[in-house]
This record gives C-alpha cells, structure tokens and sequence, in this order.
C-alpha cells in the first residue's frame, strides 16, 4: 500500500481563509487517487491550539480551523470511494496545557490530578531530555510538570490505568466514524519517566504491555484496522517492538537510502537492506517496514540533496521497489524544500503545498509565508504536470508500476549485491521474480540483460543487444 502524510493545514483551502482543512482534502482526492496513493496518513486533526496539532484540547473533536465532524465523514467516505484509506495521528503521549483534563488537574480535582506527573521532593527540576537538552519540568500556576515534548504539552500518566479506558474511548470514538487505522505518536514514550527514582527511563516492556492492551482493544472493534507506530531510535531499540504494530516507520532505513544517494555509496543501501529492511522479510518480524525518506519532523529529501532532482528521482525507485509500505511526505512528490533547525520547530519542513506556478490560486493555504518554496521555481503541482520528465510525473509512473506489481509489497530480497556503481538484487514471490539495478552514481554504467527478457527503465538508458547501458541515476527492472 502506498501512504501519503499529508498536514491539513499545508494541503488545501476550500474556504479562503488561507489554511488547509478537511473538506479541502476532500476536493483534492482526486489529486491524490492520479497519484496513486491507497492511504493517507493525517498528522493529527483533533482539536489543538499548535500549528502542528500535536498537542491536544479535545481528543472527541476536530480542531476548528480544519472544519467539523460532518467535514471528517464526508471526507472517510469520498477516500472510501476511491479505495483510499484514511489513518490518523493520534498524540496521547501528553495533552495541551489548555485540554479539560489538564486545567481540571491545576484546579485540585483529584481524578485529573492523577492524570499528569507532578514533581516532588525527589525531583531534580533541572533535568533535560536526552536527545538534545530540551527541559522536561515546567511550572504551571504554582505546580511542576513534566512535559517531554515542551512547556505546553504535560505527559499523562499512564501508571493511572483509568486513563488506559479513556484513551480506549478515543481510540472507539475515531474507528466509530470510520478510521482505517492509527498512526501511534511517540510510541516508546508511554512509559518513559520512572516515577519510583523520578528520573527519565524508557520502560519499553510497560509500552510493549500498554499498546498491546490497546491494539487488542481496537482489533476488537475493527479487525482491519491498521497499526502503524513511531519508534524513532536505533535499530536495537526499534527491535524490541518488532511484531507488535502492523507497520512500523523504519527510521534507521530512511537514514541509509539518503546516504547511500548523498555519498554515492552502493555499499550503503546494501548495509541499509541487510541491518534493517531484511529483518522484516526473512520471516523474523511479523511487522510490515514502514519506508521512507523524511517526515514532518525532518529536513526534506530535496534539501538534503542539495536540491538535485536527479539524486531525488534515483531515491523514490529504491523506496518503490522494496518490500513494505512506501510512505510519500506531501510535497515531495514535486520537490518542495524545507530545512529544520531545530525539533522544536518545525514549520519550516512544512510549507504550503504549492499547487500554483505563480504561488497563488484557488485552494492555496498561505497560513505561513514560503521560505523555502518560491512561486516560479519549478515548484508546483500546474508546473510539474505539465511536463514529462518532472519529478511529479515519475513519481507517479513509479507509484503505478508500484501497484501493478503489488506482489513486492511481501517480496523476499535475494543476490543482494553491489559494484562501484550500482546496488541490485532479486524481488522474489511464489509465482513472481524481477532483478532490480540502481545506478547509484553520476556516471553512465552497463548493466548485463543477462536471462531477463523485458526492461523497464527508470530514468534514462540505451537498450543495447546483450547489456544496458544506463544512464546515471537510473534503474532498470528486468524481467523474464
Ligand atoms: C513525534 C511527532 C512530532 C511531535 C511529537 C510529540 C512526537 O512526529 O511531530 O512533536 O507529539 C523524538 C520522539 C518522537 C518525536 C520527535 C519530535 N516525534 O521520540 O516521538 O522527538 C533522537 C531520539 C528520538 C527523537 C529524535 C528527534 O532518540 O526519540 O524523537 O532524536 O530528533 C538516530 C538515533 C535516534 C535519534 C536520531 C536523530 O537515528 O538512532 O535515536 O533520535 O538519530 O538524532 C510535535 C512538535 C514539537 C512539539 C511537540 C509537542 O513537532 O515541536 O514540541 O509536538
């Protein structure tokens, strides 16, 4: 299945208020459905005061500026009619400072009190996150505390297990209208403060046990529903959690592909495949590898390639043409930039889809200025269209050869090998064998037809009688 994130605001506008909202979603559908999307992934819709939604007011409602429940039906079923699926980001980890539950807590009831984690005797109110020396304790009217993800945003506590049936209740509130699935925000944080030694501690067995609870719950109620998670570690932590969603975001894979393209390495990818995509085919892992180049969260793929096309083209034919779900983040499909400073920021990754050659159009969100994304620049859904060789019109050919070839979604990756320059193995299925070979580099190389009978080339290439020569870049699927 090939998923689409999409950021509601950034997407499109139906009701030129200059941000993007569900029923505009609904009018680009059919963008989505030419592209070749089967799912969409939305970063979180409920009610928030933050641009990015992640920080929740109320967990049973859609934020405002992005419409109303009707607007998110209507939207399940226009998807549904074009077999498109619909998944949603639900961030429980923690809540706004400005969610019912949390203003209940400050004003002393006691059932909320029980819902967040305040500082006491045994707190050391300087400690800072581990990954980049963000403060983790914040003081609200006369009380601390502890917020992971920032000053407006307190962690719940999970140790509370009637927080487990409420969060059971948001989970059946969103399937009840019609959800395909759930994308799980901060999956390994659930459990993450040891409240004994009040100290910072990823408990992972009490996630493992905490999303089992849950996934088993909503199975209950839809069986189909899908279970992507987010675990953004090392592959050795991500282990630990293999088997337990449906999908899971390969985040040590996403760093291998762009490096393999960024240095021109080979060897690279072969490394990514055999460390991290191979554990997920070889019958090990009942989790599906949720693939990818970047998310909101990160630098866009354009920009970390320095804005070469090229080097962005090479990149979609490795991830269409691997086993698991590819996921697109909207606008890389058309090459928009987008550079991230820092975490806590991230505006700046998530710029206005850009659909107009002049910037401006009907639809067009404008909630923030473009930075990184100039009108006339190449950048844009009317200009790509129109021309063959874009960036939009070969990702869409990968994506459609993609599901003509749905079997490598289960495929097993054999005679993985590499040369100076390419990377190639065999996509292999019961009844289904292709050899793939990318050309990493630059320069021209020959591919041997050896017993393959048909080509398909991505990119450019000569067809010549016992080889192919291709062109830097490219790949080229054989077939016999
Ligand atoms: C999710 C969302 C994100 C959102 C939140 C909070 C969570 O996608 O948009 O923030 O609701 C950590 C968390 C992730 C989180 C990101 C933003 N993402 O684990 O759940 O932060 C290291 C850490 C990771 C960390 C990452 C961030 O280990 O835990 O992710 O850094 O850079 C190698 C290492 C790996 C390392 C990476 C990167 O791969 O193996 O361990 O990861 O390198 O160095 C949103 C907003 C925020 C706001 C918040 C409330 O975006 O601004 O504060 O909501």
């Amino acid at each position: 299945m090939v998923f689409y994130e999409l950021f509601v605001r950034s997407f499109y506008d139906s009701n030129n208020d200059g941000i993007g909202d569900l029923k505009g979603i609904t009018m680009k559908l059919d963008y989505l459905k030419e592209l070749g999307v089967e799912g969409i992934w939305l970063l979180p819709i409920m009610q928030s005061a933050a641009f990015h939604g992640y920080t929740i007011i109320d967990f049973y409602n859609v934020n405002p500026s992005y419409g109303i429940i009707e607007d998110f039906k209507e939207l399940i079923q226009e998807a549904h009619k074009r077999d498109i699926k619909v998944v949603l980001d639900v961030p429980i980890n923690h809540t706004s400072v400005k969610c019912e539950w949390f203003q209940r807590a400050i004003e002393g009831d006691e059932k909320y009190k029980d819902y967040y984690v305040w500082a006491n005797e045994k707190t050391d109110l300087t400690e800072k996150r581990h990954w980049d020396d963000s403060l983790i304790w914040f003081k609200y009217k006369d009380k601390y505390f502890y917020g992971l993800f920032g000053s407006s945003s307190p962690d719940l506590n999970f140790e509370n297990k009637e927080l487990w049936n409420e969060i059971k209740n948001v989970f059946k509130f969103w399937l009840n209208l019609g959800v395909d699935g759930f994308r799980l925000d901060a999956a390994k944080h659930i459990f993450d403060y040891d409240i004994e030694n009040m100290k910072f501690k990823y408990q992972h067995d009490r996630n493992i046990e905490f999303w089992k609870e849950m996934i088993s719950y909503i199975k209950n109620i839809n069986p189909n529903a899908l279970i992507i998670s987010e675990i953004w570690d090392s592959p050795e932590v991500v282990k630990k959690y293999h088997g337990l969603f449906d999908v899971e975001f390969n985040f040590p894979f996403s760093y291998f592909i762009k490096d393999t393209i960024r240095y021109h390495d080979p060897r690279i990818l072969v490394q990514g495949i055999e460390e991290t995509l191979n554990h997920y085919i070889t019958g090990k892992v009942e989790s599906i590898s949720g693939n990818f180049f970047t998310n909101h969260d990160m630098e866009r793929l354009m920009t970390t390639f320095d804005e070469n096309e090229d080097m962005a083209k090479i990149a979609f034919n490795i991830l269409m043409t691997l086993p698991g779900y590819p996921f697109v983040f909207y606008g890389d499909e058309i090459g928009m930039r987008g550079k991230i400073i820092d975490v806590n920021y991230t505006e700046d990754s998530q710029e206005p889809m850009q659909w107009y050659e002049s910037g401006f159009g009907p639809g067009q969100t404008e909630w923030k200025g473009c930075k990184f994304n100039p009108p006339y620049s190449f950048i844009s859904v009317e200009e790509q269209e129109k021309n063959n060789n874009s960036l939009l019109n070969h990702v869409k050919k990968l994506i459609s050869f993609r599901k003509d070839y749905k079997w490598i979604e289960n495929s097993i990756i054999s005679n993985l090998s590499n040369d100076r320059f390419t990377v190639s193995y065999i996509l292999k299925t019961k009844d289904n064998e292709i050899k793939v070979y990318h050309n990493i580099k630059p320069q021209k190389t020959k591919v041997m037809k050896e017993k393959y009978k048909s080509y398909k080339i991505y990119g450019q290439g000569i067809i010549k009688d016992d080889y192919i020569e291709l062109d830097g870049y490219s790949s080229v699927i054989l077939e016999k």
